[in-house]
C-alpha cells in the first residue's frame, strides 16, 4: 500500500516577461518646470550686466558699461546647457580663432577674462569681473555653439 507522493511541482518562472518602464513623461515635465527656476541670487557688488543665453544666440542687456566692478548675470533661457566665456579682444565677435577641432574657439590664443563652465538650462549664474576699459566678446564654447551664433560684444569705457 505504498502511495509514493511523486508529485513534483515546478514553478517555471518565465523571466522573459520583463517590462521596462520608461518615464519619458518625467523628462518633458522637468523641462517645462525649469523656467520657474530663473530666480535672482544675492549679488556681489558692481554694475549688473544682464545676459541671456539662447539656442543659439546671446543677448546682452546693455551694449556698454563703465569700467570697474561688473557682475555678469547670466540667464540660460535655452533648453540646453550652455557655457559663458568672456575674452578681451578687438577681433569681430564672429571672427575669433577656431581650434583644430573646427568646432570651438581656441581660448588659448585669447585673453580670457572669466568663464562660467556650465550654466544649466533655466538657471541664472553670476560672474563677478573687474573690467578695464576695452572691448570684450562673450561666447559659448561648447562644440559648434560659437559657430552657431552664440557670441556678443560688450564695450567697456573709461569712467568719468
Ligand atoms: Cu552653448
Amino acid at each position: 500500500m505504498s502511495t509514493p507522493d511523486a508529485r513534483s511541482v515546478e514553478y517555471a518562472v518565465d523571466c522573459k516577461n520583463r517590462h521596462r518602464i520608461r518615464l519619458h513623461l518625467a523628462v518633458g515635465v522637468f523641462a517645462l518646470l525649469m523656467p520657474a527656476a530663473c530666480t535672482v541670487a544675492p549679488q556681489p557688488k558692481g554694475q549688473v550686466v544682464g545676459v541671456t543665453l539662447k539656442d543659439f544666440h546671446i543677448d546682452t542687456g546693455t551694449p556698454s558699461v563703465i569700467g570697474g566692478d561688473v557682475v555678469m548675470q547670466v540667464h540660460n533661457a535655452a533648453p540646453a546647457t550652455h557655457e559663458f566665456v568672456v575674452v578681451r579682444t578687438n577681433l569681430p565677435a564672429d571672427g575669433l580663432p577656431i581650434g583644430p577641432d573646427g568646432l570651438s574657439v581656441n581660448e588659448d590664443w585669447l585673453d580670457r577674462v572669466g568663464e562660467l563652465n556650465e550654466v544649466a538650462a533655466g538657471t541664472v549664474d553670476t560672474l563677478p569681473l573687474q573690467l578695464a576699459p576695452g572691448r570684450y566678446v562673450f561666447f559659448c564654447n561648447l562644440d559648434g555653439h560659437y559657430l552657431g551664433g552664440m557670441h556678443a560684444v560688450l564695450e567697456v569705457s573709461a569712467g568719468g
